[in-house]
């Protein structure tokens, strides 16, 4: 384990308090806070480095080249991908599957094709498959939830088949705290020959992520949900598909040759890099999963579930008639929760005044919500810095706040 202490002092936002109050910072699956190291990377690249890459042949455009493919290599690393030609940075999740949807689902998904999600997924992976399937004719299954928060693999198993293009799945949900299991997923895509998408962007910052253990063909994540600065994530794909898909977005430095008429693309990851790419983010990234791995990702894990286990025990025992949503143990730290008799906004908005930063909302799951038949649930999600008197603090918080609005009733 980690000196927790030592880890806090990295962060200087952990520091600031909040009306005079120390801050708990329970709001990290929205986005996490940043390591000196990171903001240090930052700095210096813009300090001494910075540069428009692949483009110079001066000093600082080499060195800032030579950076932003060094924390390419570093995130490949990080999630055991076989080659960092498959790693394409975007500006996070949300582009990556936008990516994939657009570059791999309009060029290969045809009418009466099926992709297969969950019910539990992100807006961001569920907006870009319904434009796929309206310009494509293709088809949308989805693989229900059960009451306690896990997918019925049952019916996993009968909704993946021969129709099946594309099974597209959230590895850790960003209310329930459950980790679903996307390797037997990839399994029964791989089975009826499809393929297997991982939104990761609430695993990559959690938990060890292996893409080949994984199973999946494409991974997707962000940055600024695992210590990296904001505007930069990352897709990993299968080289061997990332050649094959259509770009997403046309422009510099993702061709070989144009012509007035046509043009023709460069090699991957490059066909997907248009533009001036957020360098200093990608050094900033490569920065925070250096040191993730310090701390060891085993270790962020434990410290996690700890938290998350905690959490759920704590709140279930002391605030009477609470519903916490998602399964009780093997959860991440992401506790969504309901407390009869008090709106989930007005329960954050007391928590602020104790300094204490959660969210309430649909955390963009709608459809998630209705399956709960909540219309926003209250969440406090914690993150490697996270502590046990934290934890005290957001009980006792929510106690207050119970009596204080119990007053009212
Ligand atoms: N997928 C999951 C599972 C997420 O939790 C989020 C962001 C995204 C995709 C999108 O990530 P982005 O970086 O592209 O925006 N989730 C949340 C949240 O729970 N509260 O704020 C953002």
């Amino acid at each position: 384990m980690y000196d927790i202490a030592k880890v806090r002092r990295d962060f200087p936002i952990l520091g600031r308090e909040v009306d005079g109050k120390p801050l708990v910072y329970l709001d990290n699956a929205a986005t996490s806070q940043k390591p000196r190291q990171v903001l240090d990377a930052l700095t210096q690249h813009y300090e001494r480095h910075n540069a428009n890459i692949h483009r110079g042949v001066h000093r600082l455009a080499e060195e800032s080249t030579a950076a932003y493919e060094e924390a390419r290599a570093k995130v490949a690393r990080f999630i055991g991908a076989p080659e960092t030609t498959g790693l394409v940075f975007t500006r996070g999740t949300t582009e990556s599957i936008n990516l994939v949807a657009h570059g791999w689902g309009r060029k290969n998904l045809r009418e009466g094709d099926e992709v297969v999600l969950t019910e539990t997924e992100h807006h961001s992976n569920l907006v870009p498959w319904q434009l796929a399937a309206r310009d494509t004719g293709a088809r949308l299954r989805f693989i229900p939830v059960r009451d306690d928060g896990t997918l019925d693999m049952e019916e996993a198993e009968r909704l993946i088949g021969p129709r099946t293009r594309m099974v597209a799945a959230v590895h850790a949900s960003n209310v329930l705290g459950t980790v679903n299991p996307v390797e037997r997923l990839a399994e029964l895509a791989h089975g009826a020959g499809a393929l297997m998408l991982v939104d990761g962007a609430q695993s990559a910052p959690h938990l060890p992520v292996d893409v080949g253990s994984l199973g999946c063909d494409f991974f997707a994540a962000s940055g600024h949900k695992m210590l990296g600065p904001m505007g930069i994530g990352y897709l990993w794909g299968r080289t061997d598909l990332l050649r094959e898909m259509d770009p997403f977005l046309g422009g510099g430095e993702m061709i070989r040759e144009v012509h007035l008429d046509h043009s023709t693309w460069a090699e991957v990851p490059y066909k997907f890099e248009a533009g001036t790419m957020n360098v200093a983010g990608a050094v900033g990234l490569g920065a925070a999963v250096e040191y993730l791995e310090s701390l060891g990702m085993e270790n962020v894990r434990e410290h996690e579930r700890q938290l998350g286990e905690y959490a759920y025990r704590r709140l279930s025992e002391e605030l009477e008639g609470i519903t916490i949503y998602g399964p009780e143990a093997d959860r991440t730290g992401v506790v969504s929760f309901d407390l009869p008799g008090v709106h989930p906004h007005d329960l954050s908005q007391l928590l602020d005044e104790e300094g204490i930063a959660s969210r309430s909302g649909h955390h963009c799951c709608q459809p998630l919500m209705r399956r709960l038949g909540v219309s926003s649930t209250a969440r406090a999600s914690f993150y490697l810095y996270n502590t046990g008197d934290e934890v005290d603090r957001l009980a006792e918080a929510l106690a207050e706040a119970r009596k204080f609005f119990g007053a009212f009733a």
